[in-house]
This record gives structure tokens, C-alpha cells and sequence, in this order.
């Protein structure tokens, strides 16, 4: 069945729709459930954002209605019972956080997902998730574009910046003519590049900078200089007082180099590495994850790498750059 037809059903049985996304939520999430929430009411229906956490500050200035509640507000807020649950950004309820899960679980209703992460086909099949889209954002856009509901700046700006931020700024290979066609007419309410730019990323302050660059000066690659990693140190994360949130957007300065088919980034959470992975088109690093025990997409994907005792970082780093260099050499 089409996507449009999958989630009209879903949302023509119910009126009460609570709206939520993964814990951590980024700009693709919020800006996605505020949109789409922001449209379902549009439509007549009674909607609510909740999140297993409040809204962080940073986000605000994309709900000035107040949309999007924390779950300890909601009984508060909105104390009708839901007949459907809409999940944004993720295709599995455990995603969502324990305490929501458990709440989803209490109200025994229809969960529905809208997503582009990869998941069984099974699941595809029933919701509206599409692994080629450049972001959910995009989903949420053509989706309320095919409710009829009209754009306006409230529900362009979210949409924008969700698809800005899973784009890396349009330079993913997951950008379409379609998703261009869609910018278009979210600009088309008036907003304008500035806003959605310099709302999410002109937000730092000038300790951002300093670990910018200690980050970079960290930068390294492999002989053949395809592969090029940054390290992330958490003495560092510590003395400059930074969000992890803020660090995700430096693997992109590696991108810019010239032979690059692989970016890493390896971050220390204490027991274990996480390991992002970036690729500029030509290797499809979700697979590379995939083979060290994460996933992804094939332009951004992750993974857990757990530390032992007796190696240091350097090793595991060098283990692991290793290893994507035997991923590549077999593709
Ligand atoms: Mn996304």
C-alpha cells in the first residue's frame, strides 16, 4: 500500500494522537513530530508531542506553541486517552525511552511509525518508512502535502531544519530533486535559509571552538588516505564543558579531504568507543557498521566498540581503522 494511504488509514480511526521520537531526540525528530502535530491539528484531530524528556531549551524557538510535553506533564496536559501513537524517527517503541514504552504498553493502542531508518521489511510493510528518504522530515513534509493541509511558517520552519540537519546541509547523497522540491515549498511560507541555519547551528559559544580545535588537531588518516579519523577525548568533553549533542557535526570537517571515502570519529564514553562513521557517497559505511556490530545508513552509521583493560585507545583505534580498511578493500 502507498504511504499516503497507510498513515490516512491509521489516522482516520482515531482522534486522540499522541505524537513522539527516540530519547536524544535531534532536529529531525522534534522538528518532525512539531510539524506533523501542528498539521493533524489542522486536520481536525486532537494532537500532542510527548517525549519521554522534555523539550531541551535549544529546541524551543521550534515550538512556540508549546507542542511538546515531557511524559511526567502529560497526564497534566493532555488527559485523554490516545487511540493511536505516532513514533517520528525510529521504528521501535524500546527507542522511545522505558517509561514511555511502558505508557505506550499501558494505553494498549495502534503504535504507527514514520521513518527512514532501516528496519524488516515486515514493518516497512505497515508504516510509513522509507530507507531512502533524506530524512524524516522529508516523510512528514509529502505526508501533509497529501493531507491538504496548506504549509505555514510554523510547520516549514521544524520541517526545514529537520531536513538541514540530516542532510548535513544538503551534501548527503540521500538529497533528491524531491527533497529540493519539498525545500521549496516549505520556503515558499517566507522562510528563509538564515533562519533555520543560524537557529541550530549559530548557537555556540567560543568553547566550542577550542575543542573544534583540539578535536581537528587529532585528525589523522590511513596510507592510502581514504580513510581519516578524529578522537574525541572525554578529558576533553570535561574541561570545555560541552554537550555530546554539539560534537556531532565535527566528523564532517573530514570530508573535505581530497582521496576521503570514510570519515570516523571515535568518541570515548568511558567502557566503551562509539565509532561514527561517515561516507561522502562512494562507500555505503552502514554496511561497514554493520560489521562492526552497529548499523546505519549508508551515508551515516554507528556503532559500540567496547573497551578492554588491557588495550589502550591508540590500539583500539588502530584495531578498528583496520578493520574498515578490510571492509573497503572488499568492496
Ligand atoms: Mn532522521
Amino acid at each position: 500500500m502507498e504511504m499516503y494511504k497507510k498513515f490516512k488509514k491509521a489516522i482516520d480511526q482515531a482522534q486522540n494522537i499522541v505524537i513522539s521520537t527516540h530519547l536524544f531526540p535531534d532536529a529531525d525528530g522534534i522538528g518532525s513530530e512539531i510539524s506533523l502535530c501542528l498539521a493533524l491539528n489542522k486536520f481536525g484531530k486532537n494532537a500532542i508531542c510527548c517525549n519521554q524528556e522534555r523539550l531541551l531549551e535549544r529546541y524551543k524557538y521550534l515550538d512556540p506553541q508549546d507542542l511538546v510535553i515531557g511524559l511526567e506533564d502529560l497526564e497534566e496536559r493532555y488527559p485523554q486517552k490516545p487511540d493511536l501513537v505516532i513514533v517520528v524517527d525510529t521504528n521501535t517503541v524500546y527507542r522511545t525511552g522505558e517509561r514511555f514504552r511502558e505508557y505506550v504498553e499501558e494505553q494498549g493502542c495502534p503504535v504507527f511509525y514514520i521513518d527512514h531508518h532501516p528496519c524488516a521489511e515486515s514493518l516497512q510493510d505497515d508504516n510509513c518508512i522509507d530507507t531512502t528518504a533524506a530524512a524524516t522530515g522529508q516523510l512528514v513534509g509529502e505526508l501533509i502535502k497529501l493531507l491538504g493541509i496548506k504549509f505555514d511558517q510554523e510547520i516549514a520552519l521544524p520541517l526545514y531544519t529537520a531536513i538541514l540537519i540530516d542532510t548535513s546541509s544538503f551534501r548527503y547523497p540521500t538529497v533528491t530533486a524531491q527533497t529540493h522540491r519539498l525545500i521549496a515549498d516549505l520556503m515558499d511560507t517566507g522562510i528563509e535559509p538564515p533562519l533555520a541555519y543560524n537557529g541550530i547551528y549559530g548557537t555556540k559559544k567560543i568553547e566550542h571552538m577550542h575543542l573544534l580545535g583540539n578535536v581537528l588537531a587529532s585528525a589523522d588518516c590511513n596510507k592510502s588516505e581514504e580513510i581519516a579519523w578524529l578522537v574525541l577525548k572525554r578529558e576533553e568533553m570535561e574541561k570545555f564543558n560541552i554537550d555530546i549533542e554539539d560534537t556531532h557535526a565535527f566528523i564532517n570537517h573530514l570530508l573535505i579531504l581530497d582521496n576521503i571515502k570514510v570519515a570516523c570519529m571515535f568518541r570515548d564514553e568511558g567502557k566503551q568507543l562509539k565509532v561514527s562513521l561517515r561516507s561522502t557517497g562512494v562507500v555505503d559505511v552502514g554496511l561497514i557498521a554493520v560489521q562492526l556490530g552497529g548499523g546505519g545508513h549508508s551515508h551515516s552509521a554507528a556503532t559500540l566498540i567496547n573497551k578492554s583493560d588491557d588495550k589502550s585507545l591508540e590500539e583500539i583505534i588502530k584495531a578498528t581503522v583496520e578493520r574498515i580498511e578490510n571492509c573497503l578493500s572488499n568492496v
